[in-house]
């Protein structure tokens, strides 16, 4: 009789949001460390990304609605792991960095992990990207109290208390929100930092002035939202 294998559940998934990055996506996926699984979320490419991640090990999910956040809580909503990563999928971002980030969690020393993105080179982050992270960083300071450097891409926590978040931000505002109603939640919120490299392929927010634009436009909605009580820290 055929033996029948099991695979064990992955220990952590990492969410890959994916709006076309078929040249990006062998180096992220080379980077996933050992017994993690890679959920990459499509969210409506029209390159090869979806069939490339697939043929690299990964799992693929599809969000058709167009938005950052969308594609990130897609992925959140189709994790199983009991601690969820996310990771940009333009290679700017080594997803083996997210190792101690979840060491730490798992260590019960933070609920939320985020990465300050530290720029390789001028290329990785252009001055009104940084300023405007900066000037984001402070009026979050204002708002919640919390002293933090970037609100970049890359971070850890638990698959359930980010549920109970109820994050409802589908564009660029999702990763604030996270983080604001993170605070309002009483969680403890680390950042470590990370090397930023020049993304691979075409810029789609930061390098252009629609792309800035709207992601202002989404989080100074989040700034504006009344505070939720949602997701207690456990
Ligand atoms: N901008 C954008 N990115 C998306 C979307 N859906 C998924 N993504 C992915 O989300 C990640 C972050 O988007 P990026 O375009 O890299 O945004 P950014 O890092 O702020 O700016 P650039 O790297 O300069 O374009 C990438 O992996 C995208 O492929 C979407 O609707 N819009
Ligand atoms: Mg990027």
């Amino acid at each position: 009789m055929k033996a029948v294998t099991i695979s064990p559940p992955s220990d952590v998934d990492v969410v890959l949001p994916c709006l076309n990055e078929a040249g990006a996506l062998p180096w992220v996926l080379a980077r996933i460390p050992a017994r993690w699984r890679a959920l990459v979320v499509d969210n409506g490419s029209t390159d090869d990304s979806a069939e490339i991640a697939r043929s690299l090990g990964a799992t693929v999910v599809h969000e058709p609605r167009r938005g950052f956040g969308a594609a990130c809580h897609a992925g959140l909503t189709a994790a199983t792991a009991e601690v969820v990563c996310f990771c940009d999928c333009d290679a700017s971002l080594d997803p083996a960095l997210l190792v101690p980030f979840v060491e730490e969690i798992r260590g019960n020393e933070a609920d939320l992990v985020l990465g300050r993105r530290r720029p390789h080179g001028r290329a990785a982050w252009p001055a009104h990207a940084r300023a405007g992270n900066l000037a984001l960083a402070r009026m979050l300071r204002r708002r919640t109290g919390l002293r933090l450097h970037d609100l970049g891409p890359l971070r850890a926590a638990r698959r359930e208390q980010l549920l109970g978040l109820g994050l409802t931000d589908r564009r660029s505002g999702y990763p604030l929100q996270m983080v604001v109603r993170a605070a309002d939640a009483g969680w403890r919120i680390t950042e470590h930092d990370v090397p930023y490299l020049p993304r691979t392929g075409a810029s789609k927010v930061t390098g252009t002035w629609r792309g800035t634009w709207q992601a202002v436009r989404d989080m100074s909605r989040v700034l504006r939202e009344t505070p939720v009580r949602a997701g207690s820290a456990r």
